[in-house]
């Protein structure tokens, strides 16, 4: 197990579209190992393979109140999705931004899981929201890109100004 770093917006490779996964070997298995592991310890309730710098189609989501039910997706698809929630996020990524944005409400999700067998599930609420955020950053999309540049502009000098300080 290990602790990958996270990419931080607005890094570039945060855009990278991440390629399908062709085989789900020990690998890829070790991949989700190690950013479930990075997840939790952050803490966050997802995470998307690109997030840290490996731009393969893998996310890890527990969205459970006692960390309990970890979820792995690989090559997730949104087969179904119907109307609309808006949710206020955050994203490990964006440290200490939190925005609101409207999604789909209720989805179907199909995916491998990490026996590379197919699986299906319906999402709403958080987990629909959640699903919908990861899946995005497989596509080189980050939750803020979602706001109107005025708000855009404001959070990258924020987040400026804090990487002078920590830096
Ligand atoms: C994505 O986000 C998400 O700013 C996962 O300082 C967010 O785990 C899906 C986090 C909201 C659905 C709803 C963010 C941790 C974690 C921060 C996260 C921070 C520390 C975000
Ligand atoms: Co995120």
């Amino acid at each position: 197990m290990a602790l990958l770093p996270i990419l931080r917006y607005p890094d570039p490779r945060l855009h990278t579209r991440a390629v399908p996964v062709k085989v789900v070997d020990d690998r890829i298995r070790q991949l989700i190992a190690d950013m479930a592991e990075t997840m939790y310890e952050a803490p966050g309730i997802g995470l998307a393979a690109t997030q840290v710098n490996v731009h393969e189609r893998v996310i890890v989501i527990d969205v459970s109140e006692d960390k309990s039910e970890l979820m792995a997706l690989i090559n997730p698809e949104i087969i179904e999705k119907d109307g609309e929630q808006t949710y206020e996020e955050g994203c490990l990524s964006v440290p200490g931004i939190y925005e609101s944005v409207t999604r789909a409400e209720h989805v179907r999700v199909r995916a491998l899981d990490a026996n590379g067998q197919p699986f299906e599930f319906e999402a709403e609420g958080l987990l629909s929201v959640c699903v919908q955020h990861e899946i995005d950053h497989l596509d080189g999309k980050v939750f803020v890109e979602y706001l109107s540049n005025l708000k855009l502009n404001r959070i990258k000098s924020k987040l400026a100004k804090k990487a002078r300080i920590t830096a």
